[in-house]
């Protein structure tokens, strides 16, 4: 081979080839990848670069040269009638300036289009899942393969017929011969109960969404892939023969007089996609759209970058391609991808760095959260330094330690997780995490009771770490609403010892605020006007503010509703506290552990005694939804979420974070993502703005 010419270019080249070859087949043979997509990217390109500087090095063997891996043995092979192609990929929009580019001068240059018009493009989600093909013929499913390298994929047919989203036997005339490309991927949600029922069976976990799709695909047994929650999505074809209406190929001229009779779209991408859809074959309608020049490309990069942690499955960018068939025909391929598409990536959700301690974190209610402390890593768009461990039994459970190489996830807003250890690159010295006897906050026990799962901190208010956390959570926008005390402020007052308790921080004074870090005369003002202004807060929100475990927004409402005083409330014995409808024993006796406590009777006290007076709360007078739960999701046309949630609330109705079976109404908006899918999967009612309006007698 060509790169045994020992300079240093072909050193490189031969190292980078190894390199990615090892990696394919733990990524496609095994499932079980040992890096993340971003470093497999960056190596990919690095050799492409090198190839691009010297095309004498390239030789057919180079992962370049082709898309995937070879097959596995277990599953015979299938040769594709049409080769499975990949996709070139964009990262930044100069990426996509080049691309939308090269494509409008080849089409102008063509006469396909005039001087001044724009290229026009179907855009799709790229959906982080397992491609396949699927032949049918004369309407029947007939065989179901893998993309393995591009030419030749594994038979995975007794398995994709077990996916229930994927038709057997298409609907309306269908053409002689059809091959149908997609992608096969399993839905967040699913994943997690998945991993859940894997891991109390002692059976692998999965890494990802994606590598559980592809593991259960890979199943020699198809009744295990039948019980695997798998989905599809078409977005292409490859060999079409035979159309209904007499003409054969996409390109061939229909028979005279055929063209009415034929449902055969015209040639564009998206007009075949809604045909595929009319065969029954599942498509993306809901987020596919056409776009026009590069503009266009981009707004719909930035729309679907805004919606993608909301949406129920992994994505890990978007595609564009060129809509005219014709077009695309004329600007044919190169040799691993065509020139009509191109995949524009997101920020990779997933990076390798070093786990370099773990350390532990107090939270409100004492729990104790071990954190990663990480070598920094750019991974979901920022640099990562921190990332959840959970909890002890995850540790053990991922088999994560200190010194390890891990793969960490942010995805969207979600706080970063370290998902595995990359075992192969386990140092000698890796360390196991030992969880401390004592925090290391306030010095006292840390316990874990039999049942749980997590360990506590026994400090309660002594420990500075919980008396930080309450105080914010007092002073939040749903309890006291407190505007400017932020957690830089809570944490100067609590460690300077000036304020030991909620009820000190009503005795504060501009002039002793005045001084603190960023805290003008102005602010100090202002900041005791908006303590002064929670003197008299809703009943609810106070009991809310007060931190009790168990006793949510909604909870502390309808038991301050319940009661009508915070006496009677602490006075409530269990049995008591459990007649509020949805009060169960869990949330009951917490309520009176908390009130049997006598320095939480005397934070009460010192409430008062600072003229803290809570107001009743209003009970509403309409009852048009009473013992009705809503949830709501994604975007209504008008209305805010919160907006929404007063009026069904004012109607006497609930509204709760998740869909269950006792979910009467999903109202959902816009980008509704897997709240939307679990609703439909119980046969919730799904509401839209104008249905709940109609609900609510406002239509
Ligand atoms: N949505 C989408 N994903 N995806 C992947 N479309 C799409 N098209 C592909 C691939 C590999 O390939 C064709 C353009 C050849």
């Amino acid at each position: 081979m060509s790169q045994a010419g020992g300079t240093p270019a072909a050193e490189t080249a031969a190292r980078l080839r190894a390199e990615i070859e090892q990696h394919n087949v733990r990524y496609y043979v095994y499932d079980d990848p040992s890096i993340s997509d971003a470093d497999y990217d960056r190596l990919m390109r690095e050799l492409q670069d090198l190839e691009a500087a010297h095309p004498e090095l390239v030789t057919p063997e180079s992962p370049t040269q082709r898309v995937g891996a070879a097959p596995v043995s277990a599953f015979g092979s299938v040769r594709h009638a049409v080769p499975m192609l990949s996709l070139g990929n964009a990262f930044d929009e100069e990426d996509v300036t080049a691309f939308d580019r090269r494509v409008t001068d080849t089409l102008r240059g063509a006469g396909l289009l005039g001087p001044a018009q724009q290229t026009e493009y179907f855009c799709e989600l790229k959906l982080d899942g397992l491609a396949i093909s699927l032949r049918y013929e004369d309407g029947r499913l007939v065989q179901a393969a893998t993309r393995g390298d591009g030419q030749t994929g594994e038979d995975v047919t007794s398995n994709i017929r077990t996916i229930k989203a994927i038709p057997l036997q298409l609907t309306g005339p269908a053409p002689k011969v059809l091959e149908v490309r997609g992608e096969v991927l399993m839905n967040r949600a699913d994943f997690e109960k998945l991993n859940a029922a894997q891991a109390k069976r002692d059976e692998k976990v999965f890494v990802n969404p994606r590598n559980a799709a592809a593991g259960s695909l890979r199943q020699l047994d198809p009744r295990i892939t039948a019980k695997r929650p798998l989905r599809f999505f078409a977005y292409g074809w490859g060999e079409v023969q035979g159309l209904p209406g007499g003409q054969n190929g996409l390109f061939d001229e229909a028979p005279a007089g055929a063209a009415e009779a034929s449902p055969l779209p015209e040639k564009f991408h998206g007009a075949m996609l809604d045909w595929l859809a009319s065969l029954g074959l599942p498509v993306n309608v809901k987020h596919n759209l056409r776009a026009t020049g590069a503009e266009g490309l981009m707004a719909f990069y930035a729309k679907v970058g805004a919606l993608r942690a909301s949406l129920p499955y992994d994505i890990d960018g978007v595609v564009y391609k060129v809509d005219s068939l014709p077009a695309q025909k004329l600007l044919g391929f190169v040799a691993r991808a065509p020139r009509f598409a191109l995949a524009h990536k997101f920020p990779a959700e997933e990076a390798t760095t070093t786990l370099l301690d773990i350390e532990v974190q107090v939270g409100r209610t004492g729990a104790i959260t071990p954190v990663a402390r990480l070598k920094p890593v750019f991974v979901g768009g920022v640099t990562v330094t921190n990332a959840t461990l959970h909890n002890e039994d995850e540790i053990r459970r991922k088999d994560v330690r200190i010194g390890d190489t891990v793969i960490v996830r942010r995805a969207g807003d979600v706080i970063p997780e370290v998902v595995s250890a990359v075992l192969d690159k386990r140092p000698a010295d890796a360390r196991e995490f030992v969880m401390p006897k004592e925090c290391p906050v306030c010095g006292s026990a840390i316990e874990r009771l039999e049942d749980e799962t997590i360990a506590r901190c026994t400090g309660g208010l002594f420990c500075a770490a919980q008396r930080k956390q309450t105080l914010w959570h007092a002073a939040s926008r749903k309890a006291l609403d407190i505007e400017g005390l932020g957690e830089k402020l809570v944490e100067q007052l609590v460690d300077s010892g000036r304020v030991k308790s909620l009820a000190d921080l009503f005795s504060l004074r501009p002039l002793e605020l005045v001084g603190l870090d960023r805290m003008g005369q102005k602010s100090a003002d202002n900041l005791v006007e908006a303590i002064d202004k929670a003197r008299a807060p809703a009943l609810g929100r106070l009991l809310f503010a007060l931190g009790i475990r168990h006793v949510g927004e909604t909870t502390a409402r309808d038991v301050a509703r319940h009661f009508g005083s915070i006496e009677a409330i602490m006075d409530a014995d269990e049995d008591a506290l459990s007649s509020v409808p949805d009060v169960g024993p869990v949330v009951a006796g917490s309520i009176r552990r908390f009130f049997a406590e006598q320095h939480n009777r005397d934070v009460i006290d010192q409430l008062k005694a600072q003229g803290v007076q809570p107001v009743a709360e209003a009970v509403p007078q309409d009852t048009t939804l009473a013992g009705k739960t809503f949830v709501l999701t994604g975007t209504l046309p008008n209305w805010t979420r919160e907006e929404a949630s007063m009026r069904i609330q004012a109607a006497g109705g609930k509204v709760s974070g998740s869909v269950s079976k006792k979910t009467a109404y999903l109202v959902a908006g816009e980008d509704a993502g897997s709240k939307l899918t679990k609703a439909q999967e119980l046969g919730v009612t799904v509401l839209d703005e104008d249905a709940l309006k109609a609900l609510l007698g406002e239509s």
